[in-house]
């Protein structure tokens, strides 16, 4: 989309119309898609960063390439690296919910956010006080767990693993693996946002990737990610707010006026 186009929704494309828009009341269905990025001021490495993402640093592991670690064939063959990787991520009071996911629960608070799609497995959402009822883990957690050799659910926690002999994995997505249910009977409310805001995520996974293209064309979408990413700047109502996206989240809430209560509701967590 080049300067000249007029919005059809906001007033301008510019963080300050999206708080403004925000602020006027005609945001009440807010849908919400994110990924590694919001999680890397955690402590927790993405995939992709050039430097500090997991890709970058699997070298120790010998994979034939990164992604053979969620490769359903590939574990069965040799599922050390993805154990080496799940304790990685595995979520617990190792890790803290981050500005981002602090955000993400006031605009639950406040009654404003319609779902929440995250690609994320640390479940730090819910750590950070988002309701379970408006998230869906599109690619699986780690709450559950199950045997892939004959499907029985929490096999670690029941013992069942070891008398089957097969392998647990959690419920995480492996690539050329389903995705949840929830995510395909949910991802349909993405039509009924009046507002999309995606955060820290390459939107290089499918289908999930395709997410914010359902949108309605005259709801304005809001990028928060290092780098510009998927379909963003094609459309008149599309808003970039490229960097640290605790910094972008910030300075929106700064706007909007939510500041205070932002850092307070942060530094509680
Ligand atoms: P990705 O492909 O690694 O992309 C991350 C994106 O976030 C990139 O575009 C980065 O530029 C951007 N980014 C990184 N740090 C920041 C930051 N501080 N502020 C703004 N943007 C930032 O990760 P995706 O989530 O897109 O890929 C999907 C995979 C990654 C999913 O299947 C996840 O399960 C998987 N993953 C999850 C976690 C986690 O749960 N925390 C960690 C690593 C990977």
């Amino acid at each position: 989309i080049d300067d000249d186009t007029p919005p059809l929704t906001l007033r301008e494309r510019s963080l300050t119309a999206v708080a403004d828009f925000i602020k006027s009341g005609k945001a009440r269905r807010i849908v919400v898609m994110t990924g590694a990025g919001i999680s890397t001021a955690a402590g927790i490495p993405d995939f992709r960063s050039p430097t500090t993402g997991l890709y970058a640093n699997l070298s120790a592991l010998n994979l034939p390439e990164p992604e053979a670690v969620f490769d359903l064939s590939f574990f069965r063959q040799n599922p050390q690296p993805f154990y080496v990787l799940a304790r990685e991520l595995y979520p617990g009071a190792r890790y803290r919910p981050t500005v981002s996911h602090a955000f993400l629960a006031l605009l639950a608070r406040r009654g404003l956010l319609h779902m929440l799609f995250t690609q994320n497995i640390d479940c730090l959402e819910r750590a950070a006080g988002v309701p379970a009822e408006k998230i869906v883990e599109a690619h699986g957690s780690f709450a559950g767990q199950r045997c892939i050799d004959w499907g029985g659910g929490d096999g670690a926690e029941e013992g069942e693993g070891e008398v089957c002999g097969g392998l647990v994995k959690p419920d995480i997505v492996f690539f050329g693996e389903a995705l949840p249910r929830a995510f395909f009977e949910l991802s349909p409310m993405t039509k009924e946002a009046d507002l999309v805001l995606v955060m820290g995520t390459s939107l290089q996974v499918h289908p999930f990737a395709g997410l914010p293209n359902m949108a309605e064309e005259e709801t304005p979408r809001v990028l928060f990610n290092l780098e510009q990413v998927g379909s963003f700047g094609t459309r008149a109502d599309d808003v970039m707010v490229l960097g640290d996206c605790d910094a972008g989240v910030r300075k929106l809430a700064e706007e909007i006026g939510w500041k205070d209560e932002l850092e307070k509701a942060w530094r509680e967590l």
